[in-house]
């Protein structure tokens, strides 16, 4: 993603959050570069890096290939106004929630929020799959190495390190293209979903 590299920091305490953004349905990598712009362009949120995007096996039932990314941000809004903003902008592309981790035209997921702990009904913070998800941690390692998770007290490069690169089909950055990783051919079969 290009790359927003804008990685000055800003003076101010506001909390750091990760976003996750993911998208296999219509044009996924127009959507994504959309749904960063948009993120910038709203008041109350400063976003400081880009991860590039990631081809990647779908978890979950039968779809196409997604690919997913992450970002860092400064935020001058509450987890829950937060949340309603990345819902607002899934609206946009016309996100219908229809299958369990079904196709998507856009999926954001608030993966952190500084370091604090929420768990209400309508958000959970860290985000409950952050640690398990090679589409999530790979990204995110590629920008956020050192943010310890919360919870597991463990760094996002150790978790990162600790699930591989299961189901990572290819990276494009906008300066590169798009390569294509030497294991994409091991396709491993989706994980089970509830
Ligand atoms: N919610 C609670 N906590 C959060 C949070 N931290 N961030 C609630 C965002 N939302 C949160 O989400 C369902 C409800 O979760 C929301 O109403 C919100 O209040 P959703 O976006 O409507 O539905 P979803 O995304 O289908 O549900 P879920 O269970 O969050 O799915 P996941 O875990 O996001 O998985 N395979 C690949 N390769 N790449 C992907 O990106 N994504 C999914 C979706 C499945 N398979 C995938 C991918
Ligand atoms: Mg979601």
């Amino acid at each position: 993603m290009a790359e927003c590299t804008d990685l000055s920091i800003s003076p101010s305490e506001t909390p750091l959050v990760a976003i996750a953004l993911g998208s296999n349905l219509g044009e996924p990598l127009r959507q994504l570069r959309s749904a960063v712009r948009l993120l910038a362009q709203t008041p109350g949120i400063q976003v400081l890096a880009c991860s590039p995007w990631y081809r990647t096996v779908p978890v979950g039932p039968p779809q196409p290939d997604y690919w997913n990314g992450c970002l860092i941000a400064r935020v001058q809004l509450s987890p829950w106004a937060l949340l309603a903003t990345l819902q607002a902008i899934e609206a946009q592309f016309g996100r219908q929630r229809q299958a369990h981790w079904g196709a998507r035209t856009l999926d954001l997921d608030l993966l952190l929020y500084g370091d604090r702990l929420i768990a209400t009904s309508e958000l959970t913070v860290p985000h409950p799959r952050l640690a398990e998800r090679p589409f999530v941690l790979v990204p995110l390692a590629a920008i956020a190495p050192h943010w310890r998770h919360p919870l597991l007290g463990e760094t996002i490069q150790t978790l990162r390190e600790r699930v591989g690169d299961v189901g990572i089909i290819a990276v494009f950055s906008d300066d590169v293209g798009e390569t294509t990783f030497a294991t994409a051919a091991d396709r491993p079969l989706p994980e089970p979903h509830e």
